[in-house]
This record gives C-alpha cells, sequence and structure tokens, in this order.
C-alpha cells in the first residue's frame, strides 16, 4: 500500500468550512493524493447512518482514483463499509483488533511518539506508523509536537525498521514538508493545507518529495 512516497490526505467534515466535503476529497483525489483516510470527529460530526453513508460515498470517490481508503479510530465502521485501512491511535488499540483487520486483509497503521510505542506497535502487527506533530497545528490542540523529537523519530525508524512505511504527521504545509522527507519518511499527511486551498493541485505538487527522495521510495 505504501511503493511510493505518500501524500495521505485526513479529513472529516468538520475540517471543511465553504465546502461540500466530497467535493474536496475528489478534488483532493484528482489534484493526487495517494491515500485518503476518514477521521470523523468534533463537534457536529456525522454518526450512525449518516456516518455509514459518508464513509461509503469516499469509499465510492477513492476506489474510482484507485486510492486506499482508511478509516480512523472506528474499526465498526472500517469493517461494515470494508475499507483498505484502520488507523488506531495510542488510546484506540484494543486486543484481538490485529486479527480482525487481518482476515479482512485490511492494513493496520498505528499513531506512535517514542521508539517504545513504535516497538510496541509494530510488535503487535502495524503495517505502518504515523509520527507526530511535526510541527504545531490548529487541527488537534491537544496533539504535543516538537519537531526535533518527530524528525529524529522518522529518521530513527527509517534506519531501524526500513521495510515499516512511516508518515510524517502535524503543522506539515509546503514551506517545512522538506524536513518530513529529508528525515526519510515514506510519507506526509495532512489535513488542513488540503482542506483550506483552492490551489489543490498546486499544494499537493508542493508537497511532493523531490526527486532524490522519489528514488529512494521503499
Ligand atoms: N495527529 C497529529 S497532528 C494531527 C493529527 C490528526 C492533525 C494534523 O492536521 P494538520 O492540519 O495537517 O496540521
Ligand atoms: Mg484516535
Amino acid at each position: 500500500m505504501f511503493k511510493k512516497p505518500s501524500i495521505y490526505f485526513i479529513m472529516g467534515t468538520a475540517n471543511v468550512k465553504d465546502e461540500e466535503p466530497l467535493t474536496v476529497l475528489e478534488d483532493a483525489l484528482q489534484a493526487g493524493i495517494t491515500h485518503f483516510q476518514l477521521r470523523e470527529k468534533g463537534k457536529g460530526a456525522l454518526v450512525g447512518s449518516e456516518l455509514v453513508a459518508f464513509a461509503q460515498a469516499c469509499k465510492r470517490l477513492c476506489k474510482i482514483y484507485g486510492v486506499p481508503f482508511i478509516v480512523n479510530d472506528d474499526v465498526e465502521l472500517a469493517l461494515s463499509v470494508q475499507a483498505d485501512g484502520i488507523h488506531l491511535g495510542q488510546g484506540d488499540w484494543k486486543e484481538g483488533v490485529k486479527e480482525v483487520i487481518t482476515s479482512k486483509g485490511m492494513v493496520l497503521g498505528r499513531s506512535v511518539h517514542t521508539m517504545h510505542e513504535a516497538k510496541d506497535a509494530i510488535r503487535s502487527g502495524a503495517d505502518y506508523l504515523g509520527v507526530g506533530s511535526v510541527f504545531p497545528t490548529l487541527t488537534k490542540p491537544d496533539a504535543e509536537h516538537e519537531v526535533g523529537a518527530s524528525t529524529s523519530l522518522i529518521r530513527e525508524l527509517h534506519e531501524r525498521f526500513p521495510n515499516i512505511p512511516v508518515i510524517g504527521i502535524g503543522g506539515i504545509e509546503p514551506s517545512n514538508v522538506h524536513v518530513v522527507w529529508e528525515a526519510g519518511a515514506t510519507g506526509v499527511a495532512v489535513i488542513s493545507c488540503i482542506c483550506k486551498t483552492s490551489e489543490r493541485r498546486e499544494v499537493i505538487s508542493k508537497l511532493s518529495p523531490p526527486l532524490k527522495i522519489e528514488r529512494r521510495a521503499r
């Protein structure tokens, strides 16, 4: 699922203000995102049948563009819409979840902040890791951020576990993305810089890695 450098877009309806969320997703797909995660959280978040219908619509769009559809947190939702993957934070892990996910052919992503958490996640079956927050972000106010700690963790993971894809997240935008690629990340995950722009093609092209990093791709 992570053969090329990844531009991993994350969105929930709360991240979008003046546009239709599905329009934003389709625009981002057309503009070249490589992965999509539905992260439906916060005030006014969809629930129940509305959430399932929205997830199904997101999945349909992703399928048209050949982009994996990943669900944040909600294992039940991921299973019911047959997502391609599920992403779990440190607090969202439940015993037995890996077995269920694997039996459905789904990929498992985990958020980690330290080498200890990373080793634990890999041991318990994570197929890829999210590391951050690399930079300060308003999108997740409770996210801890430290550029140095995140980039050195990305660098160390790249060296010690070269087969585990590592995705940097948090406050990433065209002006600072080079820091994350240079640390050895497999991909960059972004919410606001894609949701908030009307120039998605330009932003996504500026997020993409320089050619020398493209060639290094696992
Ligand atoms: N986890 C760590 S930071 C973050 C998440 C979900 C938010 C990233 O959003 P943005 O807008 O790209 O900073
Ligand atoms: Mg979570």
